[in-house]
């Protein structure tokens, strides 16, 4: 069996906590670097005043890891500026909040090499390399350039944006004919696959040529498909019933006191629609005087990039509404939204899920969205609780017995919860077995396989370049 060498900006395994409790990904990695021999490469997360190229080996449980740490610059220009400034709020629909300057695409284009150049000399001639998201677009490119002729496979865990915003990106050719360098381009939806064919069609004239989404450009041939990411769905049933997650149901259950509990778990960003939702269920509270006092609003969202300005003024405007919500709704025993920033467990997690009569997943645009699957693996089956989801994340395409809302529109959600909360037994149960059916078939297993299945798959070679190395 091949070699499998993952690589993600980030490698987030540690000694101390395992592979269960550092998010879905990590733990999806670890899974398949357990499945078969390989490596997991990637930043450290750690600054150094020059860069070495210096990598740290590390055995943690099955999986070997391989870290290099970066300069603060490159932190700078590359993770904080070209990464999360200017390729994540255009992919995410946000051209207002996107940052282009000229440091953050040489610091890009520089980590990238310093990765390839890292990396080259740990490949086998037979491994499969399978590079994760937008931090890494141009990896093969520079693998390729060092003589890398390796399999190498790119999944995108992050929307793919509409042409007209595509567009807007100085030297957005550029980017896309990297990606021309992987043998295998894989994306969570159909729709995010149609935007890069329309992008292929319309600004470099190229289209599908075969069934299984081969398309040649730029003197170069590589294959599209659709993977929609899942989770490890027994981790969050079973979690939620572990010790540490009964003893999180248990104390959501009493402090509740008979109350419903509506949900939100995200990482404090503007994609996820914090902003929206909160105003949202300010205007339930305000049509639904019946359900005040019998009702909160649980939201917890994990401070995120908290170094760049638009999160911090996010979370500005967050504590803001919070607090003027509180204030107009709330009794001297009653906090209808309950706002928190801390980070928990994935245990811990699941027993909060499960005590949640109502998951409200409500992001403006999303690759996938995790929590959406998780909040329903960790229901009761006896009991479940109604998932409210909106209709721009990925995973609304599979999960479509869920209450689809759009989350812009504050009538729609407000409505959505009101009936979410009033929802009959038998319609709640239906709704989840449906639900349930789709997040356990379609888990992190399904979607780990089908790509590195993919990948390994034979086929025509790639055509040589003129900027191959010999
Ligand atoms: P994210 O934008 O991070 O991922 P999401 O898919 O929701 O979004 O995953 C978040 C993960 O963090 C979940 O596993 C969740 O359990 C965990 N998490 C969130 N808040 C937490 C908290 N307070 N404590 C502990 N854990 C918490 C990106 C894309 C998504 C895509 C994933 C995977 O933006 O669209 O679904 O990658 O491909």
């Amino acid at each position: 069996m091949s070699r499998l060498i993952v690589v993600s900006n980030r490698v987030n395994l540690s000694r101390d906590t395992g592979a269960g409790a550092v998010g879905g990904l990590a733990a999806a990695i670890a899974a398949a670097l357990r499945e078969r021999p390989g490596i997991w490469f990637g930043w450290s997360g750690e600054t150094t005043p020059q860069y070495t190229g210096q990598i740290a080996m590390e055995r943690i449980g099955e999986v070997t890891v391989a870290r290099v740490d970066l300069e603060e610059q490159d932190v700078e220009e590359y993770y904080n500026g070209y990464a999360n400034k200017t390729l994540w709020p255009l992919f995410h629909n946000r051209i207002d909040l996107t940052a282009y300057e000229r440091p953050f695409d040489a610091g890009y284009a520089r980590v990238n090499r310093r990765f390839a150049e890292a990396l080259a000399p740990l490949i086998a001639p037979d491994d499969l390399i399978w590079v994760h998201d937008y931090h890494l677009a141009p990896l093969a490119r520079e693998l390729r350039a060092l003589g890398v002729k390796n399999r190498i496979g790119f999944f995108l865990h992050i929307p793919w944006p509409a042409r007209q915003l595509l567009t807007t990106l100085p030297g957005h050719r550029k980017l896309v004919e990297a990606l021309f360098h992987y043998d295998l381009i894989g994306f969570q939806t159909e729709d995010h696959l149609t935007a890069v064919t329309d992008y292929l069609a319309h600004e470099i004239g190229a289209a599908p040529i075969s069934a299984t989404g081969e398309v040649e450009a730029f003197g170069l041939r590589t294959q599209l498909g659709v993977f929609p990411i899942g989770i490890e769905a027994p981790d969050f049933r079973d979690g939620s019933r572990s010790p540490l997650g009964e003893e999180s149901f248990q104390r959501m259950r009493e402090s509740q006191a008979g109350r419903k509990m509506v949900l939100g778990v995200d990482r404090l960003d503007y994609s996820k629609g914090l902003e929206e939702r909160f105003l949202s269920y300010e205007q339930f509270l305000a049509a639904h005087e019946e359900q005040r006092e019998k009702v909160f609003l649980l939201q917890i969202a994990t401070l995120s990039r908290d170094s760049v300005e638009a999160y911090q003024e996010l979370r500005g405007r967050l504590d803001a509404i919070a607090g003027r919500v509180n204030g107009a709704y709330g009794t001297v025993d009653w906090v209808p939204l309950r706002y928190i920033n801390s980070g928990y467990r994935q245990d811990e997690l699941a027993g909060i899920y499960r005590a949640a009569h109502v998951g409200l997943v409500t992001p403006l645009r999303d690759g996938m969205n995790l929590v959406a699957k998780e909040y329903v693996a960790a229901q009761d089956p006896e009991d479940p609780g109604v998932l409210i989801l909106s209709r721009f994340a990925g995973a609304a395409a599979q999960m479509g017995s869920a209450l689809i809302v759009n989350p812009y529109d504050r009538d729609d959600v407000a409505a959505a919860i009101q009936r979410a909360l009033s929802m009959g037994y038998a319609e709640r149960r239906k709704r989840w077995e449906r639900l349930m059916e789709t997040v356990a078939r379609d888990d992190v297993s399904a979607w780990r396989t089908r790509f590195v299945d993919a990948l390994g798959a034979p086929r025509r070679p790639r055509p040589r370049l003129a900027n191959d190395a010999a």
